[in-house]
């Protein structure tokens, strides 16, 4: 179910554009506009639920199981030293997008932008 004011269901429906890093029946993975590392991703359920909150937990499993086959990619791809999981839920934890999804922030040591 997608929810007609989502961005990021609109990404998924093909409504706005996005540099895809993988996708299949159940998940769909992005680079996010904001690169705050180079390789920076957004994994994202296509059943739209809020936040971790308020998913289920199939949902998060078929999250969560994708993630590793995206992580390599990126590794192989942009050769980071090393990767951050970030899941934020709620405005107070700095969420802006409400539609579950985590990120994967490559890390290329000392003066790579993220503190
Ligand atoms: P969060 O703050 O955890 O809710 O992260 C939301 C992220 O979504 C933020 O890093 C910027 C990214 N973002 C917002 N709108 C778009 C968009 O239209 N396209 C892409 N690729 N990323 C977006």
């Amino acid at each position: 179910m997608s929810h007609k004011d989502c961005v990021f269901c609109k990404i998924i429906n093909g409504e706005l554009p996005s540099a895809k890093v993988y996708e299949d029946e159940e998940v769909l993975a992005f680079l996010d506009l904001t690169q705050i590392t180079k390789g920076h991703t957004l994994v994202v359920p296509k059943i739209h639920t809020k936040n971790i909150y308020e998913t289920t937990p199939e949902v998060a499993k078929e999250l969560f199981a994708r993630i590793p086959v995206i992580a390599n990619a990126i590794k192989d791809t942009y050769k980071p030293l090393g990767m951050n999981l970030l899941n934020n839920n709620e405005k107070a934890a700095e969420q802006s997008v409400f539609h579950l999804h985590v990120h994967l922030i490559p890390r290329y040591g000392e003066g790579d932008g993220y503190t």
